[in-house]
């Protein structure tokens, strides 16, 4: 396991900036602030470039990643306290955000939500929560369908493309799969589509 400031390090490293350790993090940081045992316990991205949040810093208390490009989060976000999204791509909260604590405060303004709608995101937690629920009995109306994306290069790019219009040409490789659900209409019925996004690394451990 790599230390914070390991990650730290490469994280730095991976966004061409320097990361400073600062007393206090506030909405325009760029660094990093430790507790007595040298544990990161804030991040502060202002303007990074950062269009994909690290796994290794989801243990965080405050996270600062206010005018970004990030359009997804990562499931695992469940201990913060503060999470500064402020002018970001996000056109959804992923459902785990509703595992965060109802006293974690979401800053949330300037993204082009659609899921949860932004005048439920910006009553806070409980009021995503409540609604990622009630999406979920709605949804389960409706039949669903598996689609697994396999093959050559571009199959990220293609589900982004396909669900939210987007594209990024520095798009990283996937790690493991990527599970995105899709409600699509066809012939006027709803459907329901989970779509299975492989990393091409791991297909090939999978079939020898
Ligand atoms: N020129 C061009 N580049 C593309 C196209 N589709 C994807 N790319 C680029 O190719 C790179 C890899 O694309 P991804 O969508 O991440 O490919 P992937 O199949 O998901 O890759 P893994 O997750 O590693 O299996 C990215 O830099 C994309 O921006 C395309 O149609 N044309
Ligand atoms: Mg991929």
């Amino acid at each position: 396991m790599p230390t914070d400031l390991e990650i730290i390090a490469q994280l730095a490293k991976r966004i061409g900036r320097k990361l400073k350790e600062l007393d206090k993090i506030s909405y325009d940081s760029v660094g990093y602030q430790l507790n007595s045992q040298q544990q990161v316990i804030g991040l502060g991205l202002y303007q990074c470039e950062l269009n994909k949040l690290p796994a290794e810093i989801v243990q965080l208390q405050n996270l600062w990643l206010n005018s970004n490009k990030l359009n997804k989060l990562p499931a695992e976000i469940g201990q913060l306290q503060n999470l500064w999204l402020h002018s970001n791509k996000l056109n959804k909260l992923p459902a785990e955000i509703g595992q965060l604590k109802n006293s974690c405060q979401l800053f949330i303004s300037k993204n082009p939500l659609k899921t949860p709608p932004y005048e439920i995101a910006e009553k806070g937690i409980s009021a995503i929560r409540d609604y990622s629920q009630s999406l979920e009995k709605e949804e389960e109306k409706y039949p669903l369908n598996e689609a697994k994306v396999i093959g050559g290069v571009g199959k990220t790019s293609l589900v982004n493309r396909l669900l939210y219009n987007t594209y990024n040409d520095a798009e990283s490789k996937t790690e493991g799969i990527n599970v995105e659900k899709w409600q699509v209409a066809i012939n006027n019925q709803q459907i329901r589509l989970n779509i299975w996004d492989f990393g091409g690394q791991e297909i090939m451990h999978a079939t020898p």
